[in-house]
């Protein structure tokens, strides 16, 4: 029998914050960009729960969380605080938490900054499993003043159920003999894998919880969906046989950045660029890798028009740690950022939106 376990830090950014300064503590907090007093451009990363309640989440125009906040102001509600985000800060944060699910566990697989998968098989017990991430929930909060949230269960797939349905400091458990009566009356918007537009289309088939979906034949899931179908079919059974590891091959590194005005100076977006590629590489090192083969340059215009260029070095670039290498992503960041610049790739001068920066086939 597996025992494994999902934890799930809440609120993760905006609890740091609430950390790092106490005055935060108790008032509606959202991190993300700048708001400008509503004319600010960018997304929210995270809310607190106080903020939550006044519609504020995560990947919401930072204007729309700021008119959120002003209404709620004017029902009398307390104001809320915009912080700017501090990646490294939870980096750091992270590194240390993941250090102690790894105390905690057999084996633990990194899920994303905040959240971990934990195989906790040789306890045996659900019951002992259960004490143990209270113990851990506990150790958590003394070591780093924070909360989240853990579901337990036979596997990987209903432990990430189980962890998100009690949020902020949940501790669900889910024995392999609930499985079924826990899924059945979910929506099926629970299952990973499930988004919009899968959504939508089951919805058309009448299809709205877990249960409907489970009663669907497996040829039929197969004919809509394809060999996805197979796995769709196992996962509305509860069944997930995939292992907790650390040793999944992460295909890409990179993130995106949106421009606080649409741009056309060349030389403020190729220093965003460079700073981009500083973080980039720091990524890859971190998650231990060598070296990639191709970087891909993303660039929205005004328009939001999107266009992407690639450039790949069959013998790889390597990343020593001389500075080399950052020199040299830099350089083809900006080789490939130039035509967007001139007739090549942008003849009506239109002005930059947002740029992304992702090394692929990584070494
Ligand atoms: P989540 O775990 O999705 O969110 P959360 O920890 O803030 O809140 P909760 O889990 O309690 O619902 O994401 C972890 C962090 O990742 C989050 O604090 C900020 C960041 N993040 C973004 O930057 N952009 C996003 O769109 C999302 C979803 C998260
Ligand atoms: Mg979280």
């Amino acid at each position: 029998m597996r025992i494994i376990v999902h934890v799930d830090m809440d609120a993760f950014y905006a609890a740091i914050e609430e950390r790092s300064n106490p005055a935060l503590r108790g008032l509606p907090l959202v991190v993300g960009a700048d708001p400008k007093g509503g004319r600010g451009r960018g997304v929210v990363m995270t809310a607190n729960y106080q903020a939550r309640r006044f519609g504020i989440r995560s990947a919401l125009p930072v204007s729309r969380a700021w008119r959120l906040a002003d209404a709620a102001r004017r029902r009398g509600e307390p104001e809320t605080i915009f912080v700017r985000s501090n990646f490294q800060l939870y980096e750091t944060v992270s590194s240390r938490i993941m250090q102690i699910f790894e105390r905690f566990s057999d084996a633990h697989e990194e899920a994303s900054i905040d959240e971990a998968y934990l195989d906790i098989s040789s306890l045996t017990s659900f019951d002992d499993a259960q004490i143990k991430m209270a113990t851990l929930k506990n150790e958590i909060h003394e070591q780093e003043g924070l909360g989240c949230s853990i579901g337990i269960g036979p596997n990987k797939l209903i432990a990430k159920i189980a962890s998100s349905r009690n949020k902020p400091d949940g501790l669900t458990v889910i024995t392999q003999q609930e499985v079924q009566g826990f899924l059945d009356p979910l929506p099926i918007r629970v299952i990973p894998g499930i988004g919009p537009k899968s959504e939508a289309f089951l919805h058309q088939q009448n299809v709205r919880i877990v249960r409907e979906l489970r009663e669907i034949p497996q040829a039929t899931l197969m004919q809509w969906f394809g060999s996805w179908g197979l796995r769709l079919f196992e996962k509305a059974q509860g069944v997930d046989d995939s292992p907790v590891s650390n040793e999944w091959t992460r295909k890409s590194v990179g993130e995106q950045e949106t421009f606080e005005h649409d741009s056309r100076d060349l030389a403020l977006v190729s220093e965003q660029l460079d700073r981009m590629a500083e973080r980039v590489l720091a990524k890859l090192r971190r998650n231990e890798f060598s070296g990639f083969r191709t970087m891909t340059l993303t660039v929205r215009f005004s328009d939001f028009d999107t266009r992407n260029r690639s450039r790949t070095v069959k013998s790889g670039i390597a990343i020593d740690n001389t500075g080399n290498a950052l020199q040299l992503i830099k350089k083809q960041a900006l080789d490939l950022l130039l035509p967007f610049f001139d007739a090549r790739e942008n003849p009506r001068g239109k002005a930059i939106r947002l740029i992304g920066l992702r090394l692929e086939k990584l070494l």
